[in-house]
């Protein structure tokens, strides 16, 4: 490991960051005209940054790549499994083969991360997440839905009434190709209506809770329903 990097798991995050700068506030309520500023500020820190929290690619085609851990291993169809489990009648361990099998989805979104970059009309590609619950079968106390991933590191949750929606995805493809390892391939949750940090990238675990379990970073303040527009301080009119 180098010597320089911070150990892997360090939650420095975007906001962290704008917090040491000063910028927190504003550059979280702002949007997207202050944050292009923010951005430029922060691409300085972005060359050193050993999370790849804040690189915003040459390539990217207007996203930016997000991990709260170091590098991520690959999986490639071969060995990748997601599991669905906890409180359901029939848990299941599905290959990327058994997710391909099932019925796709396709739905085209803005994509709007909260620290205000968007990507407007995205698609994405998959199974609904409400098909892959209908197939375990929901227990009696089951009210939520928690996710894990296999950088080991990053969750998130979603209510299981949000779950539940027809704009949730179990996505294998983005912008109409598999989703690439880097954007959390071979198999990231897409929650449309809520900022991009309800899209756990490398998901590998479905679980279904009793309770909301906050994920990584609404342990660090964002808000667990993080509708766009309608959360995390924002009251505006909801984007398309
Ligand atoms: N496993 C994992 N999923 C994650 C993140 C992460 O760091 N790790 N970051 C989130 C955030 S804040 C954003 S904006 C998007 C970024 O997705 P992208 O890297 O495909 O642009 O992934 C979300 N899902
Ligand atoms: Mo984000």
């Amino acid at each position: 490991m180098n010597d320089n990097a911070p150990p892997r798991g360090t939650p420095v995050g975007r906001r962290v960051l704008l917090g040491m700068l000063g910028l927190g506030a504003a550059g979280v309520a702002a949007g997207p005209v202050l944050s292009q500023a923010v951005n430029s500020v922060l691409s300085g820190i972005a060359a050193k940054d050993p999370t790849g929290l804040t690189a915003l690619l040459p390539d990217s085609g207007g996203f930016e790549y997000y991990s709260v851990t170091g590098p991520v291993s690959a999986k490639s169809a071969a060995d990748y499994r997601l599991t669905v489990d906890g409180l359901v009648d029939r848990p299941a361990s599905y290959t990327l083969a058994d997710l391909q099998a099932m019925p796709q989805v396709r739905i085209v979104h803005d994509v709007q991360c909260v620290t205000g970059w968007r990507v407007p009309k995205t698609p994405f590609e998959g199974v609904r997440l409400a098909d892959l619950l209908e197939a375990a079968g929901v227990r009696q106390g089951g009210s939520a839905v928690h996710f894990t991933c296999f950088d080991g590191s990053y969750t998130e949750s979603l209510t299981l009434d949000q779950a539940r929606r027809d704009d949730v995805l179990v996505a294998l493809k983005m912008q109409d190709k598999p989703v690439t390892h880097d954007h959390g391939g071979p198999v990231r949750l897409y929650v449309a209506p809520m900022y991009f940090y309800k899209s756990a990238k490398w998901l590998s675990g479905i679980s279904v809770t009793p309770a909301v379990e906050s994920g990584y970073w609404e342990n660090y303040g964002y808000d667990v329903d993080a509708w766009v527009g309608k959360s995390n301080g924002r009251d505006d009119a909801p984007t398309s």
